[in-house]
């Protein structure tokens, strides 16, 4: 079967040749009719020999949905033909935490070797992606592939970063999006199918803008020195209850601070390496609350699923054969990558 696979540290993955997976025992095959490409993707591309605990070679993807096509013996709950997408962080199974379904809080999470499909496991950009019981797998009936598959990343993210702030986001309040990205524009569309706060968009680039603006944004600005004046105005003067930066530099974490409400909460989900100093007396807001979310829970993707079927949620793709995945991931890294980009085995 067609795989893209990282063989090298430092090396770009390359579509090979792979052999076609058999379940065994509880084992799940899946068909794979889409797989996201992620921002996380460029990180294990990129880490040096050493900088992560996962053996080469293997298929990256950790976004994928598909169908069930074939079973191992010992196989239960889910039925060949059944549409499935596929949830991602994979833990010890056997803690508290993987046991109430929250595997991206494993507590053993640093002792693995890998941390799900695409992740130190075979991943999902291929032909066929094989796991190891129906546990990881939620049904998705009829929802396009290219539409299910960012749910279980981008979008179980960015609901999952909501949830957290949910009540903190009644009446009268404002929530502020910092980056309209592939993750960014499902919050957009969360917080507004999930909250009754009035939500505020920035990015960098015009285009993200009007995504926002197709998200539902009530209102959406360029970063510029008066961003955090314009965002204060339009949440009553008061400042946001909520932020959400899903980019994480030095420069977001700066406007983010500059807009929070006293008793405000900042949800940092981006990965761009800022930091804050988190000191008494300080520049804080009284009452200021972090929190650094991670991809989400087993349930909570069930929660993004229904509401992606209930036609609150659509997912701004951009799709590429599964052999042109060096392009698409070129593309994503020049950051030309427009709402969520989505491979599809060809
Ligand atoms: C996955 C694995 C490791 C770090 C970050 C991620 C995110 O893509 C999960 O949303
Ligand atoms: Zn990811
Ligand atoms: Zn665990």
């Amino acid at each position: 079967m067609r795989a893209l696979r990282l063989t090298a540290w430092g090396e770009a993955p390359a579509p090979a040749e792979a052999e076609r997976p058999v379940p065994h025992g509880t084992e799940v095959l899946v068909r794979v009719e889409a797989a996201g490409l992620c921002r996380s993707d460029l990180h294990v591309i990129d880490a040096p020999p050493g900088a992560l605990p996962y053996r080469l070679p293997f298929t990256l993807g950790h976004e994928v949905a598909g169908w069930v096509t074939a079973l191992g013996p010992d196989a239960a709950g889910v039925a060949v033909g059944d549409r499935v997408v596929v949830y991602g962080p994979w833990g010890c199974g056997s803690c508290a935490r993987c046991a109430a379904g929250s595997d991206n809080y494993c507590d053993r999470r640093d002792t693995l070797a890998w941390h799900g499909a695409g992740l130190g496991r075979d991943g999902g950009m291929a032909e066929y992606l094989l796991v190891p019981s129906a546990r990881p797998l939620v049904p998705i009936g009829d929802l396009p592939a290219d539409q299910a598959a960012p749910l279980s990343d981008a979008g179980l993210t960015s609901y999952h970063a909501v949830s957290g702030l949910r009540p903190a986001l009644g009446e009268g309040t404002t929530a502020v999006v910092i980056g309209v990205g592939g993750l960014g524009h499902l919050a957009v569309q969360i917080l507004r199918a999930t909250t009754e706060s009035r939500v505020l968009a920035v990015d960098v680039r015009e285009d993200a803008l009007a995504l926002a603006d197709r998200s539902g944004a009530d209102f959406a600005t360029l970063m510029r020195p008066d961003t955090a004046r314009a965002l204060r105005a339009r949440s009553g003067g008061v400042g946001a209850d909520a932020v959400l930066d899903f980019v994480g530099t030095a420069q977001t974490l700066e406007l983010a601070i500059s807009v929070l409400r006293p008793g405000g909460e900042l949800a940092v989900v981006g990965s761009g390496g800022g930091s804050l100093t988190v000191s008494k007396p300080g520049v804080l807001p009284a009452g200021f609350r972090l929190s650094l979310p991670f991809w989400g829970t087993r349930h909570e993707l069930a929660g993004v699923v229904t509401l992606a079927r209930s036609g609150a949620l659509r997912v701004e793709t951009e799709r590429f054969p599964l052999s042109a995945a060096p392009e698409a991931i070129d593309r994503l890294r020049r950051g030309a990558a427009r709402g969520r980009t989505v491979l599809v085995p060809d």
